[in-house]
């Protein structure tokens, strides 16, 4: 090959080389360092040019047009893929962005389960018109149980059932104290919950020392017992289901008289007592009912404990375990959950 077709054909491979290093260029600086390689004053045209003096003179105007037609060539390449970058980043792309690519979802935190479900509890009864009232963790003994017609030598006074701080202050048993408290600061009409942790001696795999409560109560004259079962089917038909049932069974609490245990139709099985598959239901251990509360008319001990007239005001009051409601609603069998924090039991709650 002749000198004059050696230098024709790379001018002519400098185009297509050009081309492709200009194609895999993603931003305006490598199209610089490409544009001063191939066209730069000691670039590969340049490099080439300088070797047309070795021609033979009638050889020199024809490869001399040949190189001006190439520069001109890498010059306008170089013009569009610059033109095509800018309009890209104007744009805001990226020339390495992939849109088909699944995104990276951001670790978000979300609310314990309990927290949801004190939320969702509360929200309801503030519908139903209850205040939500909060207060200490550590009680007197007075507003733990004397008040609540718990007197001393009562059996849930025991050392074996409650943590006590000093002879006279105990964690509280239950949110019952609250209410004693709001009903001595207020009068009648009043409607409120109570939700907050509570704390007994107590560890199993059903039971932990620790755990939350919501109480509520309302004293009005003339409230009946219809009225405590019209405003907690409300509640269970708005925290599990619109059709769920409810049933009162006879009970026993010392500050309320009478008292009664509430169940609910089982969640899990339509109160089938039996799943889909025909096996037995483990959540209502087949009798198609789970109890969720304990309730009564209010003893009128308790009111002549805050200054109430027994004979005037009547009121009924309720309370209920947050993390067995939780279980039900969620369908969690194992208290233990709430407490481990597993990320991956709390990120379902997300
Ligand atoms: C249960 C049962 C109950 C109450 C709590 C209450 C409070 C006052 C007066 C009268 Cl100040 N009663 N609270 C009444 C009945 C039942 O709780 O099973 N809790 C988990």
């Amino acid at each position: 090959m002749n000198t004059v077709q050696e230098l024709n054909n790379s001018l002519k491979s400098l185009i297509q080389e050009f081309e492709h290093i200009l194609n895999q260029a993603s931003s305006l600086q490598e199209l610089e360092d490409a544009r001063v390689v191939f066209l730069g004053r000691k670039g590969k045209l340049a490099r080439i040019m300088s070797r047309l003096p070795e021609l033979d003179p009638a050889d020199r105007p024809g490869t001399g047009r040949t190189a001006n037609e190439v520069k001109t060539e890498l010059n306008r390449i170089l013009e569009n893929r610059k033109e095509a970058l800018e309009k890209q980043a104007a744009a805001g792309g990226d020339i390495t962005f992939d849109p088909t690519l699944p995104g990276r979802t951001p670790d978000m935190g979300s609310l314990h389960p309990v927290t949801r479900v004190i939320q969702d509890i509360s929200n309801i009864f503030v519908g139903l018109g209850f205040d939500i009232v909060t207060g200490p963790e550590v009680e007197t003994d007075f507003y733990n149980f004397e008040a609540l017609n718990l007197p001393p030598g009562h059996p849930a006074r025991d050392m074996q059932d409650t943590l006590y701080i000093t002879k006279s202050l105990v964690l509280r048993t239950h949110t019952s104290p609250l209410q004693v408290r709001t009903m001595e600061k207020r009068r009648p009409p009043l409607a409120a919950i109570a939700p907050g942790k509570v704390y007994r001696r107590d560890s199993d795999l059903t039971h932990t020392p620790m755990f939350h409560q919501i109480e509520g109560f309302l004293v009005d004259t003339h409230v009946s017992m219809a009225d405590l079962r019209g405003t907690l089917t409300a509640f269970a038909q708005r925290i599990f289901d619109p059709d769920v049932k409810v049933r009162f069974r006879p009970s026993f609490f010392p500050f309320t008289e009478p008292s009664a245990e509430v169940d609910i139709s089982c969640v899990m099985c339509q109160g089938q007592g039996r799943n889909q598959d025909g096996s037995t239901c483990r959540v209502c251990k087949e009798t198609g009912w789970v109890e969720v509360l304990g309730c009564g008319m209010i003893d009128p001990e308790v009111f002549l404990q805050v200054g109430y007239d027994p004979d005037i005001y009547t009121g009924f009051a309720f309370g209920l375990g947050v993390e067995r409601v939780a279980m039900l609603k969620y369908g969690i069998n194992d208290l233990r959950m709430f407490f481990e924090n597993d990320i991956r039991f709390l990120n379902q709650f997300a």
